[in-house]
């Protein structure tokens, strides 16, 4: 089992593209396993799990800091930083919490819980880097239902205006606890269904086919951080 052998995401960039599908596949199970057992939120896990590989993949946590608004995707991301034990006996005492903690690991840069947090506490982090003159890179992995508090708006508005360096990652699976409602929703199914969206998530397919092999953990980093311009939006 490749899971057990995961101790930190830099296991992961020894992994080639056939192991990390096959690891994919053990994290579902695992989390469905554990979550079955110990209860949990079980779909929004198994809904992010590529995207937990793909942003371990890219970033160097945990120099590099995730911030995971609300919290409660976070079981692949525990799993990949050496609390695979701990999360035997998740949600128990002594073991692994159903969020975020910063006591629980380094890799958990932000304790949260509440939802539309996560832009703004990963702007605070890039401020300080910059402040600091630090190097490393941001990342706030927020929903589509998260992305409806009026916080995250706060927080784009100002990292748009100051043009700080940070990744923001839209997850938009169309859902919260119930299906979104509002004309954020609204806006982003329409981009989703657009020919230019259509488009780019088939370019970005055959792009990502045909690279597999050659595309490596750091040229994907320097492409997130330095392509991307200062801060991006990725549904
Ligand atoms: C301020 C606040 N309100 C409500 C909740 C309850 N809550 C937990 S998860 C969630 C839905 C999050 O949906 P989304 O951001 O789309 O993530 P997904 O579950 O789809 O991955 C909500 C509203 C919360 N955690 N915080």
């Amino acid at each position: 089992m490749l899971l057990e052998q995961i101790h930190e995401p830099a296991d992961l960039k020894k992994l080639n593209y056939r192991q990390l599908r096959q690891l994919a596949d053990e994290l579902r199970a695992e989390i469905m396993k554990v979550v079955s057992d110990r209860g949990g939120h079980l779909a929004s896990n198994l809904g992010v799990v590529e995207l937990t590989l793909a942003i371990h993949y890219v970033f160097d946590a945990p120099e590099d800091k995730l911030v995971l608004d609300v919290g409660h995707q976070s079981y692949a991301h525990k799993l990949l930083t050496g609390r695979y034990e701990a999360f035997q006996r998740l949600r128990q005492q002594g073991g692994a919490s159903g969020f975020p903690q910063m006591e629980e690991s380094e890799y958990d840069a932000f304790t949260a819980g509440h939802a539309s947090t996560a832009i703004s506490a990963a702007l605070g982090m890039a401020r300080t880097r910059d402040i600091m003159r630090g190097d490393y890179n941001v990342v706030a992995l927020v929903g589509d239902g998260a992305l409806t508090g009026g916080m995250c708006y706060e927080a784009l508005n100002d990292a748009g205006q100051s043009n700080t360096r940070m990744v923001v990652v839209l997850n938009d699976n169309a859902m919260s606890i119930a299906p979104n409602v509002g004309a954020m929703s609204r806006y982003l199914t329409g981009l989703r269904q657009s020919k230019g969206y259509l488009a780019v998530t088939f370019w970005k397919r055959s792009a990502t086919s045909s690279a597999r092999c050659s595309w490596t953990a750091s040229s994907s980093r320097r492409w997130a951080s330095s392509t991307l311009g200062p801060w991006t939006a990725t549904t």
